[in-house]
């Protein structure tokens, strides 16, 4: 494996390597091809010629998270720990903390070297740290989920898509085409591990349920790439003229997938180079699957206050506090947000698509957040509105994607500044008219309000 691929590396504190099983902590990339921190794992084991584990620790309060998402998760999950058994590599899956859980499997199974996923996050970070200082043995921790690691594309915080973009497409040749590729390995390991039954694991979960939820996807590797297939076949070719209408289906679909790591935007962009799409038929969309995605990684990973307002840029800031005073026409709280309770019947519908999809379309998305900041009484206030509203119930949330589209909507990250307004200042304000004139917004809310709410 490339080395850049290396985020970070933790040495351990023991004299020399011991000999012993290697482990892939498994859980931003949960799948079990394409997946860089495991074949690196695998090099490791079969270079010393040890068995391969992959552990999975499963955390019954992860931001926001509720039941819908995590059944999603552990189905996808249910399916690669078969994948990986296949391939002779046992999946352990621990509940509990991690910080505790981690360092007596590791001590009970002799583990020697242990590999993770890199993830941005805040949480996940300290959960890493913590691990590290409960354990001796050495820890990599290797980007699985951006085709150019992400320390490579840039050393710093980008000011936007258009200086990272050249970055990334000057690198894209070298790293597209390396794609890591898992094999049965030769070593068992023999030791008694933990049994899991998925169906009790399931229902012994104790997390919030959205009764409004009406539709859910089909989770697990398989189904990304039926998703994938269906969008290359009926919806791709329709992408660039009508990805901004709600109305059509023409997106592709892929963030939980992408999210949970059922799938590599690595393998998406290989396959759609495999198609019979030319590079400019695709480019929009590649646009966002690669530059928009890899963004929003930079951002989180160089900004600790990727969930805050601190974290926008100073002419954002600067502006903001300028018009904290302004009279607000219209001011909501958590409850009329979540029930869709406002004036507006555009803003309740993508409220409403939410609740009973799992999920807002990507133009009404910016819509919807930047109309939180309107009706809300400061960016503080809407961020943490928007940012509850967005993990609690969206089944691609608690995602670096969704913390730089909720900070671009509110805070003009990776924007750039717009003619002055009350309210807004200088970030960029969207309103009905504007949607109007994008899409047919009586369609689109007949489709998500029930009549009564019409009034
Ligand atoms: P497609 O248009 O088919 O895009 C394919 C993939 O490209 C997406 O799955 C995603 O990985 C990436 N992508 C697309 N648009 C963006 C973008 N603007 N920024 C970063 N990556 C992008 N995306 C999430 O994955 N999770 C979130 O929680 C999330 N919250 C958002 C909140 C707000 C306020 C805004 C403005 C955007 C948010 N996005 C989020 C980004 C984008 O809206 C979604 O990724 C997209 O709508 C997902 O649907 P899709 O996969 O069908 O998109
Ligand atoms: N990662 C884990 O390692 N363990 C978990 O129990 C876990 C739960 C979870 C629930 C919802 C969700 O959206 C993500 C969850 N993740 C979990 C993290 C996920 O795998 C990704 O690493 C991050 O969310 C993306 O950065």
């Amino acid at each position: 494996m490339d080395k850049r691929r290396i985020i970070k590396h933790f040495e351990g504190s023991e004299k020399e390597q011991s000999s012993g099983p290697v482990i892939y902590w498994m859980s931003r990339e949960q799948r079990s091809e394409d997946n860089w921190p495991l074949s690196y794992a695998q090099e490791l084991a079969l270079k010393n010629n040890q068995p391969l584990l992959a552990v999975f620790t499963l955390m019954e309060d992860f931001l926001e998270a509720n039941h819908s998402h995590y059944e999603f998760m552990l189905r996808g999950l249910e399916e690669t720990a078969k994948n990986l058994e296949n391939n002779h590599i046992s999946f352990v899956l621990l509940q509990g903390d991690p910080a505790k859980t981690l360092p007596r499997f590791i001590e009970e199974h002799h583990i020697a070297y242990m590999v993770t996923d890199f993830d941005p996050l805040k949480k996940k970070r300290t959960l890493q740290e913590n691990v590290a200082d409960n354990i001796s043995i050495p820890i990599d921790i290797v980007d699985g989920h951006n085709i150019v690691p992400i320390t490579t594309a840039s050393a710093k915080q980008e000011y936007g898509a258009y200086t990272l973009r050249p970055k990334l497409h000057k690198r894209l040749e070298e790293f597209l085409h390396q794609i890591p590729e898992v094999q049965k390995h030769p070593l068992v390991y023999k030791n008694r591990l933990p049994d899991i039954s998925w169906d009790a694991l399931l229902k012994s979960l104790v997390l919030k349920k959205n009764p409004h939820l009406e539709v859910t996807a089909p989770s697990g590797p398989r189904a990304a790439r039926n998703q994938l297939q269906d969008f290359i076949s009926n919806r791709l070719r329709n992408y660039s003229a009508y990805s901004n209408d709600p109305t059509k289906e023409v997106l592709s679909g892929l963030s939980p997938y992408l999210h949970f790591g059922q799938i590599s935007s690595q393998r998406v962009l290989l396959i759609l180079e495999e198609s019979d799409f030319s590079a400019s038929a695709v480019s929009d969309f590649v646009e966002q699957i690669f530059v928009r995605k890899e963004l929003s990684d930079n951002y989180c990973y160089y900004n600790a206050n990727y969930d805050n307002p601190q974290g926008f840029p100073d002419w954002a800031k600067k502006s903001l506090n300028a018009h904290r005073g302004d009279p607000r026409e219209y001011l909501y709280g958590y409850q009329d947000f979540l029930y869709g309770k406002t004036h507006d019947k555009l803003w309740n519908a993508a409220q409403w698509e939410l609740l009973k999809t799992g999920k807002i379309h990507g133009y009404l998305r910016m819509y919807w957040c930047k109309k939180i900041f309107e009706w809300t009484k400061s960016p503080e206030e809407a961020m943490e509105i928007a940012i509850r509203l967005n993990d609690g119930y969206s089944i691609d949330g608690r995602d670096p994607n969704g913390y730089t589209g909720i900070a671009w909507s509110i805070g003009g990250v990776h924007d750039r500044a717009w003619k002055e307004r009350p309210v807004f200042g200088k970030i960029r304000y969207m309103n009905y008219n504007g949607a109007k004139r994008k899409f047919d917004v009586d369609t689109y809310i007949h489709t998500y309000l029930k009549d009564e709410d019409h009034e």
